[in-house]
């Protein structure tokens, strides 16, 4: 639109770049390691042939010609009178098949039962149902083992076949750490959780809200209230019940004093805390910095109550602790780091807590190489998925994996799972994270997952697992699969078969929210509901577009079109509705806003002639063709485009200017925040191409250059790019604002005589991103080459009023305007026209004397 556009003068300010502020030194690891590759999901649905476990038994018999029948449940013999309570799925009867249950070392080792806790024999045949456990735990695992099978599809008749289970966990930790920053769970929730971790046999419950005052700061040192410390009795016999350890942590950190006062508050916390029942104690040091984070001090407190509390008090087990260097991102591997200080100085019974390799990141050998050979022990991993704290918009329904399954009990005690905030919706992973700590080597996260929603949301499994298969992804930081059976696609590539595929999925998506309504467990439901609610939302959005793209593709009237589209878009408050229970964010939501804007372009570059300037993301990185390059492009300098992988050789960031176009002006502004970010190109240069193949230099050897501005004599480019020099620095790269020939004020020839004078340049820039709002009234000088005015706007709420007044004042004539497709037609004696209303107009387009009426 040159004629309203004013040329965009380089003049001859010359070329110059500046920095304006230059790096200091300073440290950065702390923002690396954030895995942004999504891996796929490994394994894949198995048939069970009627018999469901979890987790997966380690031998199994089976010998399905014959069976017992248990129609008139069981007379039970409990040899050591521990589980009556245990065994209510069942019913019992003098005459029933029998039932024997007994543990401990003699008899399991008769019964060849494996010498670790938990572990169980249970055979079923003709003389009865017989569970040997190792332990008192082993056998209440062997009754578990027995309920799923009578809730198996092969036991609807209540016969069983005959089997010989020897079974036994690989891991001697399998639980959960409630290790989250936000609201701690229910003392409801936290029932249920126990209640299920024993149902899955998994043993250990770390209770260490971050958000529990009398866990951490402000009152770690001081004792429960009545309410709470009732509660927390309460917990303690529902782990009892579920034969899982209850560990109660402190985290002192924050504030402590290293004297003899504040220990002495400590272990007067530990006293209080062993009066109410808990015998299993953590200390947490994460997230504390400074002298709280000293290592020496903290294992001189560890060794002092080991020896003051640990030994003294009966039964109580070995400390668990969480060190502040508790992840390769920033723990020091020197012999005189905090890890190596805790492998030469600590007991080797505690056990000490590990992220792995980043906060949140994948069990792997390397990660545990690194931290064992300093700690001198297995580490204990606190895995922290599905945790949200970090995305809380998002619920994490994904396959639990990324867990390495060749590890073995010899390199890893166990997992500690730190989930959401949303204790209920956290039980698909845990079903996972159970599966996997128990036995390690047949773990198979999508079949694990397969079974889990199911085993949840039994009464609408179909629309759970469709919730769930499109509620996986963190958008940030753990990248995790998410769609994977689903097919998007660009416009471009429209296929009618692909597209009615996408419409069925759509469709089933809308009705979920309907669907899951007939969930039994109301808690789960009451915490998934905002997400499904949006789920639903996004369903009828995609089906809306597709029929969109169809009529666009079949040829539409251009005001019937516009109005169809901006039906389609989403206003702020639903996007905002959208963002805060966000799902579909890896392909569902890209498919609609990748549509809406392929359509917006062509019909824009349709009515205007031009190619739009709706600037897209390129460059080396995977990440830069999604939407999330977009970031750099909104002018907002609070939001940024992230790598999201490590920078290396010849990596670079650009934009298409979706045309060859007279470039006079780009800005480039590095990093995600401060001028202290690392996550920026060190040494760069700016360069400039008309093919993408070729590329000539605009500003070479830029050094520590957050900011970087070019202007100059034009030059003809299609893209433009910041290329990574050789240097040392391996961070992310992010790029706040990346701005091609801005267009200022003063480049646009229009005359606004009533209303937001600086704003108007939003509906001249050829990008249907931006708008430029009328609220009241908004007026304009009349340009006598221009015969019509085309205006895009929004969906109109009301109608506008559109008044033209002649040079003397007088209106000569007044129409309302209902369609946001607004065509003014000026009169001949027009010399200002005046809208009145609310709208956002998202472009005006004049349209000239002599130009062609397009169709
Ligand atoms: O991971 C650890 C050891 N500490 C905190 C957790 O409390 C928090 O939930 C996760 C996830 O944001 N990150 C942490 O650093």
């Amino acid at each position: 639109m040159k004629y309203i556009l004013k040329s965009i003068l380089a003049g001859s300010i010359g070329m110059f770049a500046y920095a304006s502020v230059a790096a200091q030194d300073f440290d950065v690891t702390s923002q690396k390691g954030e895995q942004q590759i999504i891996l796929p999901v490994p394994g894949k649905k198995v048939n069970h042939q009627g018999i469901i476990i979890n987790p997966t038994p380690q031998q199994c018999l089976w010998d399905k010609s014959k069976h017992l029948d248990l129609s008139n449940g069981v007379s039970l013999r409990d040899i050591q009178g521990k589980f009556s309570n245990d065994i209510g799925f069942i019913t019992s009867h003098a005459k029933g098949v029998k039932l024997t249950i007994d543990f401990g070392e003699k008899v399991s080792a008769k019964k060849g039962v494996k010498a670790v806790s938990g572990a169980y024999v249970m055979s079923i045949g003709k003389r009865g149902i017989s569970i040997v456990g190792y332990d008192e735990r082993g056998a209440f695992y062997g009754i578990q083992t027995l309920r799923q099978l009578l809730e198996s599809p092969v036991a609807k008749d209540r016969q069983l076949p005959y089997a010989e289970i020897n079974d036994y966990p690989d891991l001697p930790n399998r639980g959960v750490v409630e290790g989250f920053y936000g609201t701690p769970w229910s003392h409801e929730v936290r029932l249920s959780l126990i209640d299920f971790y024993g149902r899955f046999k998994m043993n250990v419950y770390l209770y260490a809200p971050k958000d529990d005052p009398y866990h951490r700061v402000p009152h770690w040192r001081d004792p429960y209230p009545a309410k709470e410390a009732n509660n927390i009795k309460e917990l303690l016999e529902a782990c009892k019940r579920s034969r899982v350890d209850f560990v109660w942590a402190i985290h002192p950190g924050g504030d402590i004093k290293w004297n003899e006062e504040d220990y002495q508050k400590l272990l007067n916390k530990f006293n209080n805390m062993y009066d109410l029942g808990v015998r299993n104690f953590a200390v947490f040091f994460d997230d504390v910095w400074g002298e709280g984070a000293n290592p020496k001090k903290q294992t001189d407190l560890l060794n002092r109550l080991t020896q003051d509390f640990v030994n003294v008090k009966p039964g109580v087990s070995p400390l668990v602790i969480c060190p502040s260097d508790y992840t390769e991102l920033w723990s020091d591997p020197s012999p005189s780091g905090a890890l190596a200080t805790y492998g030469t100085s600590t007991d080797s019974d505690i056990q000490l807590l590990w992220t792995g390799e980043a906060i949140c990141s994948d069990l792997t050998h390397e990660t545990l190489n690194f931290v064992n050979s300093r700690i001198k022990r297995p580490a204990f991993f606190w895995w922290n998925f599905p945790v949200t704290d970090y995305v809380s918009n998002l619920l994490l329904q994904g396959p639990a994996y990324g867990l390495d399954t060749s590890l073995t009990a010899h390199e890893l005690s166990g997992i500690a799972s730190n989930p959401m905030e949303h204790g209920e919706a956290s039980k698909l992973a845990l079903y996972g994270v159970a599966d996997y700590t128990w036995n390690v080597a047949s773990y198979n996260p999508l079949d694990n997952w397969e079974r889990g929603v199911q085993e949840l949301v039994p009464e609408a499994t179909a629309a759970y697992r469709t919730f769930a298969i499109h509620s996986c992804d963190t958008e940030t930081r753990y990248r995790r699969d998410e769609s994977w059976e689903t097919k998007t696609f660009r416009i471009a590539e429209w296929s009618e078969t692909d597209a009615e595929k996408l419409f069925k999925e759509f469709d089933e998506i809308e009705r979920v929210p309907q669907e899951m309504e007939k969930c039994s467990n109301k808690t789960l439901l009451g915490e998934l509901r905002p997400w499904l609610v949006e789920f639903g939302k996004l369903g009828k959005r995609g089906k809306q577009t597709i029929e969109l793209v169809r009529k666009y593709r079949s040829g539409l009237e251009d005001s019937t079109f516009w109005n169809l589209y901006v039906g389609n878009l989403m206003s702020s408050n639903e996007r905002k509705s959208y963002e805060s229970h966000k799902s579909g964010t890896l392909k569902l939501q890209p498919f609609y806003e990748n549509a809406m804007d392929d359509m917006g372009h062509e019909f824009l570059k349709k009515l205007t002639g031009e190619v739009p300037m709706d600037y897209k993301g390129i460059g080396s990185f995977n990440s830069v063709h999604t939407r999330r390059s977009l970031l750099m492009l909104d002018n907002d300098t609070t939001t940024f485009y992230n790598s999201g992988v490590e920078q290396g050789n010849g990596d670079w960031i650009g934009i298409d200017l979706r045309a060859e176009r007279d470039v006079t002006e780009v800005y480039v502004l590095q990093g995600r925040n401060s001028v202290d970010d690392g996550d920026y190109f060190e040494d760069a240069v700016l360069e400039y191409s008309r093919d993408g193949n070729t590329w000539n230099t605009l500003v070479g050897n830029l050094h520590r250059q957050y900011e970087i501005e070019w202007r100059g004599e034009d030059v003809k480019a299609r893209f433009v790019r910041l290329k990574r020099l050789d240097s040392k620095r391996t961070n992310f790269a992010s790029i706040r604002s990346f701005t091609v020939n801005p267009i200022r004020r003063e480049d646009v020839d229009f005359e606004v005589m009533e209303g937001d004078e600086q704003s108007i340049i939003q509906a001249f820039d050829w990008n249907l991103q931006t708008f430029f709002t009328v609220n009241g009234v908004f007026s304009f000088q009349v340009n006598p080459d221009i015969n019509r005015y085309i205006l895009l706007a929004d969906s109109l709420q009301t109608p506008l009023t559109c008044r033209q007044y002649a040079k003397n004042g007088n209106l000569i004539a007044e129409k309302l305007l209902n369609s946001s497709f607004i065509v003014i037609e000026p009169k001949a004696e027009a010399a200002r026209i005046q809208i009145e209303g609310k709208a956002d107009i998202f472009e005006i387009i004049p349209k000239y004397n002599n130009e062609p009426i397009e169709k």
